[in-house]
């Protein structure tokens, strides 16, 4: 547990809360909450990474142990939990919280005789990860994640991409079994791509899945910032299973901008809506550098495929880990009507005494 002597001195500099919420920053929970967010903020040392990993448990049941340290002067413990229940509501409150920016939409190509084509700039913006809270991101077409690919199997498909960032660049088709020329790897398989280049990659669209395409280049810092993006391949032959109302893609990232779900932390999350007796794909990658178990509340998840291939026999969780890369395809039957969360269950990802915070949003389902 942390003492006022040990407490980092800029630790309100690096949670992003506001100014009131700060005075709840208290004895043991600081452990939890300032390594997270230092993760999430990208600055924490290799150590800190590795305590982390841990207990979220070191971050709950904390009232009770700074309720010994804490002055005569202390609130009591009811009008404590009153002012943490308080903040608690509304962050749930606000959610769906309007933010600037929305990143993952469908990507329109052009057409050049037969020819799909996605023009892509890489640029820095400023991008509200949360209500007021700006951050700096490496863009394709200025959002987070980028625009959402979606091509068929057997289509020509090029991508023509200008650097404008202030770093040498290139991109990767994560997934995609390429030509190796076409694999995006600088001094493997290509030269990187200088500022103020362009660099065209043009393929025939080979295997079908849920892939991303994303920066292969300085990457922890340039993926995490935000250059990644979903390329969904829509098989020859679609499954019976696979025919859906509600197509989800959901990129997790723990990089510059913190915990998010499409570039965004709860509240600012988008939820996802289904009418009762509607059945829904949701497509998890992750693009972070950390493992993420998403739960979904009130119905299982039914497994179809794995990095875009078909599982041997589709199997039933409620809780799923993505690894960062992986990608999983999963089936929701809404059979059950509400509110559902839908969070990662490293808890210290998802909520602190605040509130709930980066990898949560919701199920809607309405009858
Ligand atoms: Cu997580």
């Amino acid at each position: 547990m942390l003492n006022d002597t040990q407490k980092p001195a800029d630790i309100s500099d690096v949670v992003p809360i506001a100014t009131s919420r700060r005075n709840f920053l208290l004895s043991a929970s600081l452990t939890a909450v300032g390594a997270g967010t230092l993760i999430a903020c990208g600055k924490a040392s290799p150590d800190v990474r590795a305590q982390t990993g841990v207990p979220a448990g070191a971050s709950g049941g904390t009232m009770g142990a700074h309720e010994t340290a804490a002055p005569a002067s202390a609130l009591s413990a009811s009008a404590k939990a009153d002012a943490m229940d308080a903040m608690h509501e509304k962050g749930i409150k606000a959610f769906p919280a309007k933010t600037e920016g929305r990143g993952n939409q469908i990507f329109e190509p052009r057409m050049d005789k037969g020819v799909k084509v996605f023009d892509i700039t890489a640029k820095v913006v400023q991008w509200e990860v949360e209500p007021g809270r700006k951050v700096e991101a490496w863009t394709y077409n200025g959002v987070v994640p980028a625009p959402q690919i979606r091509v068929r199997q057997g289509d020509r498909m090029r991508l023509v991409l200008k650097n404008e960032l202030p770093e040498s660049t290139a991109i990767h088709f994560h997934g995609l079994e390429l030509p190796n020329n076409q694999d995006g790897v600088p001094f493997i398989t290509q030269p990187p791509v200088k500022p103020g280049e362009s660099y065209t990659y043009e393929f025939t669209v080979p295997n079908a899945g849920s892939h991303m395409y994303h920066s292969h280049h300085n990457s922890a810092k340039q993926v995490g910032l935000g250059l990644l993006g979903a390329i969904i391949v829509e098989p020859r032959r679609p499954r019976a299973i696979e025919k859906v109302d509600v197509d989800y893609v959901m990129i997790l990232n723990d990089g510059a901008h913190g915990y998010t779900l499409n570039g965004k932390g709860f509240p600012a999350t988008e939820p996802i809506s289904a009418k009762l007796g509607q059945k829904i794909r949701v497509r998890f990658m992750n693009e972070g550098m950390m493992i993420h178990p998403m739960h979904l509340h009130g119905m299982h998840m039914t497994v179809i495929d794995k990095d875009g291939w078909p599982q041997p026999q589709p199997w039933k969780c409620d809780t799923l880990n993505i690894a960062p890369g992986e990608r999983w395809d999963v089936i929701v039957n809404c059979n059950n009507p509400g509110t559902w969360a839908f969070h990662c269950h490293i808890l210290p990802h998802a909520e602190t005494e605040h509130g709930m915070f980066g990898m949560v949003t919701a199920l809607i389902v309405t009858a």
